[in-house]
């Protein structure tokens, strides 16, 4: 058996199911949506549509990191941002950042963002961890072995499901020695960052097991390549991007419905749906009750 998760994280809603996180991508080579919300007033119009369309927070990034993505500078990550970040927090939105720099962390914290959503989980920036643990915002440390130009020759496992857990393990390990608040960590298993297709379904299938490292877990697949994959047509052609939202509604479901403390997606609506549907599915009792046998 596995134990639950932690439901809560210091300082974030509670809402009695798995939170819905919308992507709003200010970059102009996201996989699915680069180049859509460069300019900050259309990034702040789909900002607030994703708050309409039932997200709890909106998760804000100015660097790609599609596999082969190049860097950004961190001066122009920052510029893309911040207008965004200000934005919708003068909107009353809970913004999350989504960076590997302790930089923009901190220019988005200071500008109002709640959470500090890290790919690397630490790994990129040696000033990250001291400066998340200064800020004292909740943190996501993501399951991560490179940069997105090299992360897909690094995917190496023995067991793939035992090595994410470990090495995920050690980057919480790490977390905590620089100060970050337990009560503030979130783990992820990083769908798509150094994993073959199998590897990302080894890990969500048996995704309870990242339960015993005793933090929320956030899940993204939206949209991700090992569902166009999946749904493959005959030739073997991928299932473009805008074709996989069925897909990542049931994957929301699946993760929800197994104790994901957040889902994070592009498609709101969907998600926010299979989220009500997962934890409708899971109150059913367990056990038939007496006379309605
Ligand atoms: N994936 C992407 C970006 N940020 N953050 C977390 N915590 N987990 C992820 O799997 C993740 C992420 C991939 O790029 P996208 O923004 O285009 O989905």
């Amino acid at each position: 058996m596995f134990s639950r998760p932690p439901r809560y994280v210091d300082g974030l809603p509670r809402p009695g199911r798995a939170l819905v996180m919308g992507v709003l991508n200010v970059t102009p080579d996201s996989f699915s949506d680069g180049g859509r919300y460069l300019e900050p007033r259309a990034a702040l119009e789909h900002g607030r549509r994703l708050v309409a369309e039932g997200a709890d927070l909106v998760d804000v990034g100015g660097e790609s990191t599609r596999p082969g993505a190049a860097r950004t500078s961190p001066q122009e990550e920052t510029e893309r941002i911040l207008p965004v970040v200000t934005g919708l927090v003068a909107d009353g939105v809970l913004v999350s950042v989504d960076t590997m720099r302790a930089t923009v962390a901190r220019a988005a914290v200071h500008a109002g963002a709640v959470l500090v959503n890290d790919v690397s989980g630490g790994r990129a920036d040696p000033d990250m961890l001291p400066e998340v643990a200064r800020l004292a915002t909740p943190y996501v440390v993501m399951h991560w072995r490179a940069h997105s130009h090299e992360m897909q020759q690094h995917t190496a496992y023995g067991d793939v499901v035992t090595d994410v857990l470990s090495e995920l393990g050690h980057q919480v390990e790490a977390a905590l020695a620089a100060g970050v608040d337990p009560h503030r960590i979130v783990v992820d298993p990083g769908i798509g960052f150094s994993k073959t297709a199998d590897q990302n379904w080894d890990v969500l299938g048996r995704m309870e097991r990242l339960h015993d490292l005793g933090h929320p877990v956030l899940i993204a697949t939206s949209r991700k390549r090992f569902l166009g994959a999946l749904l493959a047509d005959e030739s073997g052609a991928l299932r473009p991007p805008d074709q996989r939202e069925d897909a990542t509604t049931a994957t929301s479901a699946l993760a929800a419905v197994s104790g994901a403390w957040c889902i994070r997606t592009h498609s709101v609506r969907p998600t926010a749906d299979a989220v009500r549907v997962a934890m409708r599915w899971a109150a059913a009792p367990r056990q038939v009750e007496a006379g309605r046998a």
